[in-house]
């Protein structure tokens, strides 16, 4: 046995991945830890989808349903998702293998806020959930829970669970203890809520451990395997013009008075884009930074290392193999400048208000409205879901929004006449930046925001045949307020479809 499991009665349920996943029946909801690839169970799901597998050549019906906190890893959505055995998945994924299933219609998918998401567990509409299967880093004597390299839903889970599975895995540093505040008083529903009592980014305000019913576990499996932990790709050109603009519109927020020189708490999104601006943000003016997000990549590592940043506060990890390394060996000092908390608290709309915390996420599509659409490519493919980033966006100081303003090649404009799905609408969108510019949307009218984001953030090649539909729409509309014209508001996005590209 690998010595983390310091309590006798645990140690008597170690069984083997197969054991505990014949535990399972049909029909079961299962939560599992995991978000952005970090902190999920490595060997429970590969047994499962054995055992799923087993049933369907059976003849067998088997179907469970996948809570998770986040998007896993190829183990776990990839596993679960080939089988065509996930009857419902949420919150949140970007499996390629977890996507077909979805939108081919095998898994029903509900995409949620993950602030929102421990909130309609104990609501207890989703129904019922049978089990938890938990990665920790140890249990300790008496029989607390040392989390792992992700806190999510696991509070939820733990507690909402009629029986518990927990992976104790040997990768994860022990020296991980000490950088978890697991908040309790968060799980209560209306009239019974209380202030969640964060005033800064490092305010810690509850426990190291997670506490679990002895009673509910009924296995213990141990594994030595690591995260996700996908590299970063080199920054490209778009990256960098993006991260640039976003530095420098930061820089004049400070000139003018409205952000304080070390700026508010930081979020952001995961991928490219935001690395490239945490990239920037090592070599720019900024100092004594702290973050509110929910992910720590690398780039955040970095400026933690700087001394530029001086805490984070998240719910997970998604590093790449190289930081995850440094993180394993180090984490007891990162302990120090690194929070992990619950979704619910990472994300919540309190703090994120209170602190005045400037988000900054990805998107596929904007209009030229300022609406935006984080999630379904030609409005009926879903990608990933919307993730914190609505959690951010509507609670934050202001809200950016960032992509290269074309997809495939040229072939698709991120700035249309009307986006094909809505995540955020143009009442929480401030600020949209491309590698063209960005357009600050603060203030200003519908007709103000057209030209905005059309002048500074579209692809050239589409310029003008964006200023012909407003042209277009504002003759059809009669000048109303918000000019569409709804005969040809999609028709780029049928284009597409139809001919390979939205150009005419
Ligand atoms: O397609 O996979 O076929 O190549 O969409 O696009 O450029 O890789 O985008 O990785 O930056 O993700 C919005 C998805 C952007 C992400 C989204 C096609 C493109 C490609 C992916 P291929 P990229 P990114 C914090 C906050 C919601 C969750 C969130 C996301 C694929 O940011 O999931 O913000 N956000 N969470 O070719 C058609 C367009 C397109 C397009 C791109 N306009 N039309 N296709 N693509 N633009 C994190 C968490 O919550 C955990």
């Amino acid at each position: 046995m690998s010595g983390r499991i310091h309590n006798e009665g645990f140690r008597s349920k170690v069984m083997s991945a197969a054991d505990a996943a014949a535990i399972v029946e049909n029909g079961w909801n299962i939560g599992f830890s995991g978000f952005t690839g970090s902190g999920y169970p490595k060997a429970f799901p590969v047994a499962l989808a054995e055992r799923i597998t087993a049933a369907h050549e059976a003849g067998e019906e088997f179907k469970v349903g996948v809570w998770t906190g986040a998007s896993t890893a190829p183990e776990l959505d990839g596993a679960l998702a080939k089988t065509g055995g996930v009857a419902n998945r949420l919150p949140y994924q970007s499996d390629p293998d977890m996507r077909t299933a979805i939108n081919k219609g095998i898994s029903n998918y509900t995409d949620i806020h993950l602030s929102h998401t421990g909130m309609q567990v104990s609501q207890g509409f989703l129904g019922k959930l049978h089990l938890a299967v938990v990665e920790v880093t140890a249990i300790t004597e008496d029989g607390e829970l040392v989390p792992s390299s992700s806190v999510g839903m696991n509070r939820t889970y733990l507690d909402h669970a009629e029986k518990v599975i927990l992976e104790v895995n040997e990768w994860q540093s022990e020296g991980l203890y000490g950088m978890h505040d697991i908040y309790y008083p968060i799980g209560a529903l209306p009239p019974n809520r209380v202030p969640l009592p964060i005033l800064a980014a490092g305010d810690r305000i509850g426990q190291n451990t997670l506490k679990v019913d002895p009673e509910k576990v009924v296995a213990v499996i141990e594994t030595n395997d690591h995260d996700r932990n996908t590299p970063f790709k080199p920054l490209d050109d778009d990256s960098l013009a993006i991260a640039g603009y976003f530095l420098d519109f930061l820089g004049n927020e400070v000139k003018q008075g409205r952000l304080p020189e070390n700026l508010l708490p930081l979020q952001s999104g995961v991928g490219n884009i935001a690395n490239a601006v945490l990239a920037g943000l090592l070599e720019g003016p900024f100092e004594n930074l702290t973050s509110y997000t929910e992910v720590i990549q690398d780039g955040m590592v970095d400026l933690l290392d700087s001394g530029k940043l001086t805490v984070a506060s998240a719910t997970a990890f998604s590093l790449s193999p190289d930081a995850a390394k440094r993180m394993n060996e180090k984490a007891a000092d990162y302990a120090k400048k690194i929070i992990l908390r619950p979704q619910d608290v990472s994300n919540h709309p309190e703090p994120i208000r209170r602190m005045g915390v400037i988000a900054c996420n990805g998107m596929i599509e904007a209009d030229i409205y300022g609406n935006v659409n984080s999630t379904h490519i030609m409005g009926s493919r879903m990608q990933n879901g919307i993730g914190g980033s609505g959690d951010f966006t509507r609670n934050g100081f202001f809200s950016a929004f960032v992509t290269p303003s074309t997809a495939k090649g040229g072939a698709i404009s991120a700035i249309v006449p009307m986006v094909s799905h809505v995540d955020h609408t143009e009442h929480d969108v401030d600020v949209i930046i491309t590698e063209q510019g960005l357009a600050d949307l603060r203030g200003l009218a519908p007709r103000q925001r057209a030209e905005a984001i059309i002048e500074n953030c579209a692809h050239p090649d589409y310029r003008e045949p964006l200023r012909e539909y407003v042209k277009l729409a504002a003759t059809k509309a009669n000048g109303l307020h918000t000019p569409h014209d709804l005969a040809t508001s999609l028709s780029w996005h049928l284009r597409f479809l139809e001919t390979g590209t939205m150009k005419a």
